[in-house]
């Protein structure tokens, strides 16, 4: 009885193992003709390209290796189409993933030669001209970088930062029916609470004495509410 549970714990742990180490080893790779969502974003679609970037790969007269630009900055959400021209006289490439991850393909590309067909990165001949379109669904920051031996270090890499997206609010309309400026209370009769998703009625908040001493009873107003501390809060009026 002892050695069957024993033989169970083993191979539960053994099949864990398995499973991380594969997972590890997926890095994207679009074998199943799908692609799971990486730290950097997700393949994008061409109807949701929301801008188009132009970029070359080239090598400079003093030896170094170049994209032009060096750097992009992007918003949350954006789909990008990368237009990635080679205007150079070697082979080079376009990868866009963590920081950490295209070291780690670095080193293996080190190792062995390497061609990467995923949806994150283009390989170019000279004079070639492709495109990778990119969804950026988190901010953060990321990089682009040719990982062919040598042209990392020689300067092909650069930053991709990622704003986080601003999410538009959605104000109110209400009237003020009652104030208590020592409570710090206000009464509003206000329409559907859309983002705090209450019907229309008339509701007790909590307010900081700066948009109470802005307030007077029977005034019609439009305001956000949140949730402070648990308690319906007026956060900002116009
Ligand atoms: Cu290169």
């Amino acid at each position: 009885m002892k050695l069957a549970t024993l033989t169970i714990i083993a191979s539960l742990t053994t099949s864990a193992a398995v499973a991380a180490g594969s997972g590890d080893h997926s890095h994207g790779h679009d074998e199943g003709g799908h692609m799971e969502m990486m730290a950097s974003g997700m393949p994008g679609m061409m109807k949701d390209v929301s801008r188009i970037i132009d970029v070359v790969m080239r090598e400079t007269d003093d030896g170094d290796m170049i994209f032009d630009p060096d750097a992009f900055e992007i918003a949350q959400g954006e789909t990008i189409r990368f237009n990635v021209t080679n205007k150079g006289e070697l082979e080079h490439e376009f990868v866009i993933d963590t920081i950490e991850g295209n070291a780690k393909h670095k080193e293996l590309m080190a190792e062995m030669e390497m061609e990467h067909d995923d949806p994150n990165s283009v390989r170019l001949d000279p004079g070639m001209s492709d495109e990778v379109i990119w969804t950026f669904a988190n901010n953060g920051t990321f990089e682009f970088a040719c990982l062919i031996p040598g042209h990392y270090e020689s300067g092909m890499h650069g930053p991709i930062e990622v704003a986080q997206a601003v999410t538009e609010r959605t104000y109110t309309k209400g009237v003020v029916k009652k104030i208590k400026a020592d409570a710090g209370k206000v009464t509003i009769i206000h329409e559907e609470l859309t983002e705090l998703d209450m019907p229309a009625m008339t509701m007790v908040f909590r307010a900081e004495d700066d948009i109470i001493s802005q307030l007077s009873e029977g005034q019609e107003i439009e305001f956000l509410a949140d949730r402070v501390k648990g308690k319906l809060t007026v956060s900002a009026i116009k």
